[in-house]
């Protein structure tokens, strides 16, 4: 079974454990809080409930920390690839990735093409969040971008959609280009912004220009730098090697929640 499955599974069987005892009625107002809204993180509901199950209750529709200017770091390394080598890559860089265009197809109604100064002249989201790598460095940076739920919205995803992969310009050691994926859940939330700014600046190529996500509850290899192209797909068993991410292929988790 697909590990994204399994996770559903087990999921499932939480939720029905919550139904049949005292977490019945907590789960109910819980989650008609998550119908109306995005709650933050700390609610204060689940107070009687394991923090595994809290966590799953909340987790999934909740605020990642936001910090403030005082907080950012420093300076915010750069890891993985810090610049692309492909020809086309180089090529876009040299003259500031204005012929760059991301192009967003697979199960949607209209496929689109949009330039950097059109995905800048859609509504954009700043936030200052911190960053967390599984090699054991944090940092917090303030990124700007587009929100992915606007441009999901121009092309408008089928029904049969589920994930949103997202394809990248580098490529590895292993020969493979970066490639990552995310579920609807996470691509609609509010903080899930396509970053084209980095601390007041245009994003620089260390950390993924033109173009990377932000995926904020989410560890650090989850988003993508670099990003090309964006595809809707309705699993992820056909791209790449089938684990839903270029790392994932490789013994990472695919759900990398923080
Ligand atoms: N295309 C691409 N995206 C990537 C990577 C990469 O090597 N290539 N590395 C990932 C990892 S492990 C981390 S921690 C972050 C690093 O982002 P940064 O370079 O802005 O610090 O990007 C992620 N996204
Ligand atoms: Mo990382």
């Amino acid at each position: 079974m697909p590990r994204d499955q399994q996770s559903r599974v087990s999921r499932r069987k939480v939720l029905a454990q919550l139904f049949t005892g005292a977490g019945a009625a907590l789960l109910a107002g819980c989650e008609a809080a998550s119908r109306t809204q995005w709650f933050p993180k700390i609610l204060g509901v689940g107070e009687h409930l394991t923090r595994g199950a809290q966590h799953l209750l909340t987790s999934r529709r909740s605020m990642a920390q936001e910090f403030e200017e005082a907080d950012l770091s420093p300076q915010f390394r750069s890891n993985g690839t810090s610049n692309p080598k492909s020809p086309a890559y180089q090529a876009h860089a040299r003259n500031g990735f204005a012929d760059w265009a991301l192009q967003v197809d697979g199960l949607v109604a209209s496929p689109a093409t949009l330039t950097l100064a059109q995905l800048r002249a859609m509504p954009s989201r700043t936030q200052i969040t911190r960053h967390d790598c599984v090699e054991g460095w944090s940092a917090i940076g303030k990124w700007t971008g587009v929100p992915l739920s606007e441009v999901l919205a121009r092309v408008k995803p089928s029904d049969s959609a589920h994930y949103v992969v997202f394809h990248c310009a580098d490529q590895m050691s292993s020969g493979d280009l970066y490639y990552e994926s995310i579920d609807m859940e996470d691509a609609y939330h509010p903080q899930t912004i396509l970053a084209y700014g980095l601390n007041d600046a245009v994003l620089p190529i260390a950390n993924g220009a033109p173009l990377r996500l932000r995926v904020e509850r989410q560890l650090g290899y989850k988003m993508a730098k670099y990003v090309m192209r964006i595809e809707l797909v309705g699993s992820f068993a056909h791209v790449g090697r089938g684990k839903g991410g270029y790392w994932e292929d490789r013994g990472y988790e695919w759900f990398a929640g923080i």
